[in-house]
């Protein structure tokens, strides 16, 4: 049985998961859009045969041709949306943020143990980027020994209109807190924010680059250099370093040209074409997962536990100083 799928927000992610799913991943296809944006919801649709438009997302996933939704209209929405798609006890892959802070999170979780078993991943999609995938499976094996440290760099070429300084943490260095959780296998204890004098390339107020550190509950420090206006691509490195050694992902060397006295490649210039295979592998994951019944990859709990993060985060940023990380005890629909 082919997948009927709702695709709620139909903007940059939307329209892109909506042709991933047309025309890259096998075993379902689109039978609804929903955008506040009717026109912008109709024009999704006019692309795919027998696709019906709509500007509520309740009436998309009440139609009889949706057997599963993927979320991807702001993160303020993703609550409600989520838990109407419990009440028809439908699928979701839910782009992240999983919501905006923890309360409402948490308010997520709850609906999704009524339902007594998972219906939640949540789209953090580094987890199927091959090179990070690489990463996690040489850290199980365990030769390099105990992770001591792991870095990373965040780079965007431009925020976009009406960013503000929070969200370099609400909704980029969300990313490297689900890694962090899922490569080291820790939860995040404390958040600390330091940031110099902002870059001249910087919209006015907006405090860019961040240097976020993270201590975590196995004894790793991780820190997170955040640079969304750095003007040059998208760039997204990590390094962790071991008792026994090190090894690093993200330098984008797929082709190095050398000619007339110079060597170089080329850099994304966004998360699009940066992790255009992690998403597609993302998404066929899900589809593969959903027909057989079963809920796989980053879960509720997972949303949740990095929303926590992000609180801590913001309130580093704007205090100073260190900021323990509150998270309630894991339910066991997580464990
Ligand atoms: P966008 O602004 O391009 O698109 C959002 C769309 O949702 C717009 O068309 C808007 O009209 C519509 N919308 C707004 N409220 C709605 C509602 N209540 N119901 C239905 N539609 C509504 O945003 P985007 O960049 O595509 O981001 C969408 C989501 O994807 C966000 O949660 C964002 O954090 C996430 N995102 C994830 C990644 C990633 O790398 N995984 C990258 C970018 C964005
Ligand atoms: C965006 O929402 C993403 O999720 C991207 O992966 C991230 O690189 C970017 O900074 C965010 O704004």
């Amino acid at each position: 049985h082919t997948l009927g799928v709702a695709v709620i927000g139909t903007g940059k992610m939307g329209a892109d998961h909506v042709r991933r799913i047309q025309e890259v991943t096998s075993g379902a296809r689109v039978t609804a859009v929903v955008d506040v944006d009717a026109e912008r919801a109709k024009s999704v649709a006019a692309r795919v045969d027998g696709c019906t438009a709509h500007t509520d997302p309740a009436a998309a996933m009440a139609a009889a041709d949706v057997d599963a939704v993927i979320i991807a209209s702001p993160g303020p929405a993703h609550e409600a949306a989520l838990l109407t798609a419990f009440e028809h006890d439908l699928p979701v892959l839910c782009e992240k943020p999983l919501t905006p802070d923890a309360a409402s999170a948490l308010r997520v979780l709850e609906a999704e143990q009524k339902l007594g078993h998972r219906r939640v991943q949540v789209g953090f999609m580094r987890r199927y980027d091959a090179e990070y995938m690489k990463l996690k499976s040489l850290l199980e094996t365990g030769q390099l020994g105990r992770p001591l440290l792991l870095h990373n760099r965040h780079r965007n070429v431009a925020s976009p209109p009406g960013w503000t300084s929070e969200m370099l943490i609400n909704d980029s260095v969300t990313h490297e807190m689900d890694v962090t959780r899922w490569l080291l296998g820790h939860e995040i204890t404390a958040v600390t924010v330091l940031a110099p004098a902002p870059s001249g390339n910087a919209p006015d107020g907006i405090r860019d680059p961040q240097l976020v550190v993270f201590e975590t509950d196995g004894g790793a420090i991780v820190d997170v250099e955040i640079f969304v206006n750095c003007g040059f691509g998208y760039q997204v490195q990590a390094e962790v370093v071991c008792e026994r050694g090190t090894a690093r992902v993200g330098d984008g060397h797929a082709m190095v040209t050398n000619a007339a006295g110079r060597w170089g490649g080329i850099i994304a210039q966004d998360y699009i074409e940066r992790f255009a295979d992690a998403y597609d592998r993302e998404v066929q994951a899900w589809v593969d997962a959903t027909r057989r019944g079963e809920v796989t990859g980053p879960s509720a709990w997972d949303g949740y536990a990095v929303a926590a993060v992000c609180e801590a985060g913001v309130r580093a940023l704007a205090d100073g100083g260190r900021v323990a990380v509150d998270l309630v005890e894991r339910p066991a629909l997580y464990a």
